[in-house]
């Protein structure tokens, strides 16, 4: 494990031809080395369906997050690289399974496409993982009317992962890709962003709803993108494919989205909004290229909106201060009362003219 340099000298005045053979094993019993397996989405591709690239790390039997894995292709005109992420959005299904992933579309010509990744340390969180149970857990169930509790959520302890803090480098050959189909001629913008996977939305305590995103890019998830759209409804079927269009838009003003696989956050704020506690509010997003190809509708994102209610310590300090208030009246009014009918008879004359 780590980074091996050797050197050779040539102590001769001609120069030689040197092979070397290097043998590997893993430098110990109790840590598994780690594996990357690259693959793509298909081993021949008609133009224009964009192929995936994939990269699958992983230490023993758990996922390898945190790596720096590049995909190199070379086809006869060039090698082109790009990042594979872990990222959950764009051709990524799943965040931080250890599988990497990026869509591929430059295609330059037709032929073979041959890839390569190389994986190395990204920095001091690369670190394998727990594998991920997608399974949904439910808390509890009713039956005939009674609440029945299920058993807890098992808790696993993180601290027991060994390995991953070391420098590693590590380089894969994966099946090459046959393209067809590649019009000659130059680039024509032909492919839309990418969908949405990852859109979050909260209802915050300032009224607004506050909702987040991985920006996709110009073409899937390469580039920029150029707008955005978005849409809100009370009725999740209004978001869909379908109905998107005739939603109720909102108002992304200056909102510009960024280079693909960044974060996006955006504050909202409705008017005339009745906010009732426990209502859902839906919301979804697509983006819009510079050549107007369109991008899938995203996941359908719910906020609850919840008012907070009134603690029991802020309803007694309320009953205190109304009552303070009250007293403080009173007094006031008694103290006139009594000022009125204990003054000087010049001044009770005065106060009877
Ligand atoms: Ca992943
Ligand atoms: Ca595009």
């Amino acid at each position: 494990l780590g980074d091996w340099t050797y050197m050779l000298h040539n102590a001769y005045p001609k120069a030689q031809t040197l092979s070397i053979i290097v043998t590997s094993q893993p430098a110990s019993a109790t840590v598994p080395p780690l594996n990357v397996k690259p693959y793509s989405s298909t081993d021949n591709s008609v133009f224009p369906s964009p192929v995936i690239i994939y990269a699958e790390l992983s230490q023993g039997f758990l996922p390898f997050v945190g790596a720096n894995v590049i995909a190199k292709i070379r086809s006869s005109s060039g090698t082109e690289e790009i990042e594979l992420w872990d990222n959950g959005s764009g051709a990524d299904v799943i965040k931080h399974d250890g599988i990497y992933s990026r869509y591929f579309t430059s295609f330059k010509e037709n032929g073979k496409y041959s890839i390569k990744v190389c994986a190395h340390r990204k920095d001091k969180i690369a670190r394998q993982v727990l594998r991920e149970n997608l399974a949904l857990y439910l808390p509890g169930y009713i039956e005939n009317g009674t609440i029945h509790m299920n058993p807890p959520k098992p808790t696993v302890d993180k601290t027991k992962l060994t390995g991953g803090m070391f420098n590693f480098n590590r380089t894969v050959v994966a099946s090459s890709v046959a393209v067809t189909g590649v019009p000659p001629g130059g680039y024509q913008d032909i492919y839309p962003p990418c969908r949405i996977a990852d859109l979050e939305v909260l209802f915050n305590l300032n009224d607004e709803f506050s909702l987040s995103w991985t920006a996709p890019g110009d073409d899937y998830d390469n580039g920029t993108a150029e707008s955005y759209e978005m849409k809100m409804s009370e009725n999740p079927l209004d978001l869909q494919d379908a109905n998107f269009h005739s939603a109720l838009s909102v108002n992304l003003s200056d909102l510009k989205p960024e280079v693909a696989g960044v974060k996006q956050n955006f504050q909202y704020k409705t008017k005339n909004f009745t906010k009732e506690n426990g209502t859902e509010v839906f919301f979804a997003i697509r983006a819009i290229d510079d050549s107007k190809n369109v991008g899938q509708v995203s996941n359908i994102a719910k906020a609850v909106v919840l008012v907070p209610s009134l603690s029991k310590a802020s309803i007694v300090a309320i009953i205190c201060g109304i009552l303070m208030i009250t007293c403080i009246l009173i007094s006031i009014a008694f103290c006139s009362l009594h000022n009125l009918s204990s003054g000087t008879p010049e001044a009770r004359n005065t106060l009877d003219l």
